[in-house]
């Protein structure tokens, strides 16, 4: 793979979770266990709305082991992962580029969070934890750079 040297180039991205708690207009589902308390959504986007999947080509979330199937895997957007709860835990997402491309896999930590406390965002009963990243890729393949400056 050759380089283009003295060139870097960033990726804008969003990630994190959002969490709505059951209730009586939010009903749990009847196929949900009776021990689930919310409904949430992990996910990673783009921060400006552009289409990831011109240079991701997968994304693999590691959920709690008390989760079925905690190892899921995403081939095209959304890049996200829906599911109900009863509490919150690490998860491990692993961004993968297309291996054309030459670029080994990212990996970010994101807390899910179901209560609102802390740096947390509730809008109508619907908690936030989202962060801001952006993914660099220094001194990119010239076929990476052409998968990053796709329109
Ligand atoms: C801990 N924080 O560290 C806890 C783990 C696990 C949450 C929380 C299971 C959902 C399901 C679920 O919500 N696990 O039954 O599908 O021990």
């Amino acid at each position: 793979h050759k380089r283009i040297k003295q060139v870097s180039i960033s990726k804008p991205i969003l990630y994190g979770n959002t969490a709505t708690k059951f209730s009586n207009v939010n009903p749990i589902p009847l196929n949900a266990p009776k021990d689930h308390t919310h409904k949430w959504t992990v996910f990673v986007r783009d921060a400006t709305n552009n289409d990831l999947s011109t240079y991701i080509s997968k994304v693999v979330f590691k959920l709690h082991d008390t989760i079925p199937n905690p190892l899921r895997t995403i081939e095209s957007p959304p890049f996200e992962v829906t599911e109900s709860g009863w509490g919150e835990f690490e998860i491990i997402i692993k961004i993968y580029f297309h291996s054309d491309g030459g670029e080994k896999n990212v990996t970010l930590l994101h807390h899910l969070k179901l209560h609102p406390y802390n740096d947390i965002i509730n809008i109508d009963g619907k908690v936030e934890s989202i962060k801001y990243d952006e993914i660099v890729f220094n001194e990119p393949t010239e076929k990476m750079f052409e998968l990053l400056t796709l329109k």
